[in-house]
């Protein structure tokens, strides 16, 4: 990486940069720097179902996160605790206030004062500010623990996909790392919006070169980031600078998300000619290849956790960041596997109606089809609370906590999830851990001796069986959804063949 910036092209100032001069002492204009205007998600495909007006802000550990987004909401500098291992989700109200959404609990509760011993950390903490941004984009600030690390890397890519877009920050003071640039590679398959944040611009004069040498590093992962649109600011808290061209970037995503989209005319009869119930084999073939699919994965995913998780009981912090590691993994495979549930019930439901119906089905149609799914799954769940989170506990059992609020409390940007699920036929998957399991392995003081460590072996049967535990309650639970997808659009697919036309 390091000769990706020795050759780099030095940016040529007079066309790219007005605000270089800033380097040499004169005031700063430190203008968006535009790329082409090229973008890769044509407009019919976007936005997605269901996408919500929230930006995310991610980047390196002290690239300037939470500075950009106090700046972009003119916020001061506030006296609450560092946000750790929590996000941070910046709404719009008249009425500053926060509220912490920790897994475990079914009600928000008022972030809690820093207290000594290790705590269960709020997934996410919802602030209210009054800023006139935040009544157009709401913003996520990214927890500092962990870093990119890949699990949080998952969670910040699902999160910006299934949002606006993503704000990536980059100090000015050192060259694009390896993990921002995979970070940023996936980004640019999956993210509709990408705009890259350089800071510190105050503190280096170099920043015209740094900001060269990265977009060539960009440049190496595809076109797409070769022309992405970069700003660079100082979050000096004495004075910022570039915060507004920034500012009226998120804007202009807001507009676009808000622009309408076309809609489709009047709802023509689809007509099914097919007979009989062969299409009650396929749809039973379609279902129980992707449950077994999905358990599978599930379960190679818990291996990858587990020696993750072991290596970091060696190499790390040891037992007491266990907890922490095991969280952050475990919330990444929630969002993985349920992301692959809700693309399982497209493709299920593409292939049984595209062999039933007259004419392949669009867009909307599909669209139909999953609502009437959805409602026919909610009418018929006998009883049984269709949300549920699963919380592994000290003794390394899984307890189950059911509601939609218990689920929403183990989601790194809450509401955002809550209507993207509205329009999906099977609640998520939600893994955490509970409470107890933070205090558990943190050293045990005892009288007058020091602090004992907790035993490593212990630990690590304890995680051993945990995930096992993880392994057999999350299964079930798949169990559980894909039978009630295959029982919904039965039903539909049933009605559908018995009158001659789609009914949904
Ligand atoms: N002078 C200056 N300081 C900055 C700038 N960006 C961030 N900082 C400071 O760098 C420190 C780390 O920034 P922070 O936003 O907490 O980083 P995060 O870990 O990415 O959230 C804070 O003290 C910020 O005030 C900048 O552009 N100029
Ligand atoms: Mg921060």
């Amino acid at each position: 990486m390091g000769s990706g910036l020795m050759q780099a092209p030095l940016i040529d100032l007079s066309v790219t940069t007005p605000g270089a001069e800033v380097t040499t002492g004169s005031p700063v204009s430190a203008m968006p720097i535009r790329g082409s205007r090229h973008r890769r998600v044509s407009p019919q495909a976007r936005p997605a179902p269901g996408a919500q007006s929230y930006a995310v802000v991610a980047g390196s550990p002290l690239s300037g996160k939470t500075a950009l987004v106090d700046a972009l909401i003119c916020r001061t500098a506030q006296d609450e605790a560092p946000a750790g291992d929590s996000w941070r989700v910046f709404r719009h109200g008249e009425e500053p206030g926060a509220q912490a959404f920790v897994p475990g609990h079914r009600d928000p509760r008022p972030p809690a004062a820093p207290k000594s011993g290790a705590q269960r950390p709020a997934r996410r903490i919802e602030i209210t500010h009054p800023a006139a941004l935040l009544k157009r984009v709401a913003l996520v600030d990214t927890p500092g623990s962990g870093g990119l690390d890949t699990a949080n890397a998952e969670i910040v890519l699902d999160a910006a996909e299934h949002g606006l877009g993503l704000l990536f920050v980059v100090d000015a003071g050192a060259p694009l790392s390896r993990a921002d640039l995979d970070l940023l590679a996936v980004a640019a398959e999956r993210v509709e919006r990408i705009a890259l944040v350089l800071t510190r611009i105050d503190q280096h004069d170099h920043w015209p070169e740094m900001l060269a040498a990265n977009r060539a590093l960009l440049a190496s992962r595809g076109p797409r980031l070769a022309t992405a649109l970069w700003f660079p600011v100082s979050l000096d808290p004495a004075g910022t600078f570039g915060v507004a061209e920034l500012r009226h970037q998120l804007e202009t995503w807001s507009d676009q998300h808000a622009a309408p989209t076309a809609r489709p005319g009047t709802v023509a009869a689809v007509t099914v000619s097919a007979t009989g119930d062969t299409w009650q084999e396929r749809l039973d073939q379609e279902v129980e290849a992707r449950r077994l699919a999905a358990l599978q994965q599930v379960s190679i995913n818990l291996a990858t956790i587990h020696v993750r998780c072991v290596q970091e009981l060696g190499s790390g912090r040891g037992c007491p960041e266990l907890p922490y590691v095991l969280d952050r993994e475990l919330h990444a495979l929630s969002v993985r596997t349920t992301r692959r549930l809700h693309a399982d019930t497209r493709e299920v439901i593409g292939a049984v109606f595209g062999e039933l119906l007259d004419e392949a089905p669009d867009e909307a149609i599909l669209r139909r089809i999953g609502a009437a799914a959805r409602r026919a799954a909610e009418s018929s769940h006998d009883g049984r609370e269709r949300d549920r989170a699963l919380l592994v506990t000290t003794t390394s059992a899984v307890a189950v906590l059911t509601g939609a609020a218990a689920v929403d409390n183990l989601s790194a940007v809450g509401g955002a999830d809550r209507s993207a699920g509205a329009a999906e036929v099977l609640p998520p998957l939600g893994v955490g851990l509970n409470a107890s399991c933070y205090a558990m392995w943190q050293p045990k003081t005892s009288p007058g001796g020091p602090p004992k460590l907790p035993d490593k072996k212990d630990c690590r049967r304890w995680l051993q069986h945990a995930l096992r535990e993880v392994e057999v309650e999350a299964g079930h639970e798949l169990g559980e959804r894909y039978a009630e997808l295959r029982q919904a659009l039965a039903v539909i697919a049933g009605d559908a063949v018995d009158h001659g036309v789609l009914l949904a």
